[in-house]
């Protein structure tokens, strides 16, 4: 069988197979119409949307490549049969290919930092959040020359040396002094980038405590979906907890036997002084979920089973911020940052930061944990929780103590 008959059958069983699926195509058409005139109209514009819509433009555009790629075929095995030189250079195709991907690419990594950059968060609004933007700006900027060093060497030498009958390939199996470069300076610049990185975070994680100026407790609880936060009460001590304790009415199941617990609140919101340092405890009932607060670069796994803390310090109260970002309606949130089932999403809450007055007057408003049923579910009088300062809850032995553990006592 000669070449061209070859071709020419080819092209005929090919015509015969695509005529055979049009066909049977239009007998479908041709049911559905019949279909569709019998059951109740279908509201087609939601099918562009769905994902049946998108497979099927992805397999027609597949389907469109092949049959260019088929073409292509046949128009060069034609000149191949008649004895004419090779139609498409393919080497030259697939190395101006490159130069066109590195100069797209190089637009692209441009477009990403001008366009986007701007949608990055505001600057830092705590203390250490400074440092934490200082080697991610560091990180940023060394990872961005290397890619676009390495991208243009890339490409570049593709399209440079690209084959050429001309010219002969030269064998360089080896060199000692390329592969010292090669291998020194990125363990150098990694290194010198990872104990930065360990430096800065012990600053932040390790800090020795200020007597004069004792961090502000506050105790969030994760659970699937939602967050509870606990105010410590006049005492600033967040009490005990006990996950046995857990009731419908205790939901947290704080241990109310311990005293630091009576007088400790609830909120919906996290209200926060503005340059008073904040000590998160962190606490899960039941899965991990990580707690987030994009603004003042804090991230904390919460676990169940186990207490993590992160103190920082808020350095700009939500006023500052919705006049820096120009958004009166902007605030600070925390959220859950892992996955962690199905309404993870909605696990968000707004935080506020305000001056030291107006926290004091938000704080006096909440409400305590413990209600007339936690009382009598712990043997407690029913009666106001004693409210103590921090000096006399030091003093163990006044009178509202020594009440509550005769009532315990009973
Ligand atoms: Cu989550």
């Amino acid at each position: 069988m000669s070449l061209r008959k070859f071709i020419t059958n080819k092209t005929t069983a090919a015509l015969a197979v695509l005529i055979t699926a049009f066909a049977n195509t239009s007998v479908f058409a041709q049911d559905a119409a019949a279909g569709a005139a019998a059951a109740p109209k279908v509201d087609m514009g939601e099918v562009y949307k769905s994902v049946i819509f998108y497979i099927l433009v992805f397999l027609a555009v597949c389907l469109f490549i092949a049959i260019i790629g088929k073409a292509i075929k046949v128009y060069e095995l034609s000149r191949e049969a008649q004895g004419k030189p090779v139609g498409i250079n393919w080497n030259r195709v697939h190395a101006s290919l490159f130069a066109l991907f590195l100069v797209i690419g190089l637009y692209g990594v441009y477009w990403e930092y001008t366009v986007h950059g701007s949608m990055l968060l505001p600057d830092a609004a705590s203390e250490h959040g400074k440092k934490i933007d200082r080697m991610f700006n560091l990180t940023l900027i060394i990872t961005t020359i290397v890619f676009i060093a390495t991208h243009i060497l890339l490409f570049g030498f593709s399209y440079i040396y690209k084959y050429s009958a001309k010219r002969k390939a030269y064998y360089y199996p080896h060199n000692n002094t390329i592969e010292k470069i090669w291998t020194i300076v990125p363990a150098l610049v990694l290194t010198v980038l990872v104990l930065m990185g360990f430096l800065t975070w012990r600053s932040i994680f390790f800090k020795v405590e200020d007597p004069n100026n004792k961090p502000l407790q506050i105790e969030v609880t994760s659970e699937q979906f939602k967050w509870s936060i606990r105010y410590p009460g006049a005492d600033g001590i967040v009490g005990k907890k006990n996950y046995k304790l857990t009731t419908a009415t205790n939901t947290l199941g704080i241990d109310f036997k311990d005293v630091n617990s009576r007088d400790d609140e609830m909120a919906d919101e996290m209200v926060l002084p503005v340059g008073k340092p904040v000590k998160l405890i962190l606490t899960s009932k039941d899965v991990i979920h990580s707690f987030y607060m994009p603004h003042f670069r804090v991230q904390l796994n919460t676990v169940p089973g186990m207490r993590t803390v992160f103190e920082f310090t808020p350095t700009k109260t939500t006023a500052e911020m919705q006049q820096e970002t120009n958004d009166p309606n902007f605030n600070y949130l925390f959220l859950c940052a892992k996955i962690c089932g199905s309404g993870h999403y909605n696990m968000q809450k707004v935080v506020r930061v305000v001056s030291e007055a107006e926290y004091k007057t938000w704080i006096a408003e909440q409400k305590t944990y413990l209600n007339d049923d936690l009382r009598k579910q712990f043997n407690l009088p029913v009666a106001p929780a004693p409210v103590k300062s921090e000096a006399d809850s030091a003093a163990k032995d006044s009178a509202a103590v020594k009440t509550n553990q005769m009532a315990l006592n009973k």
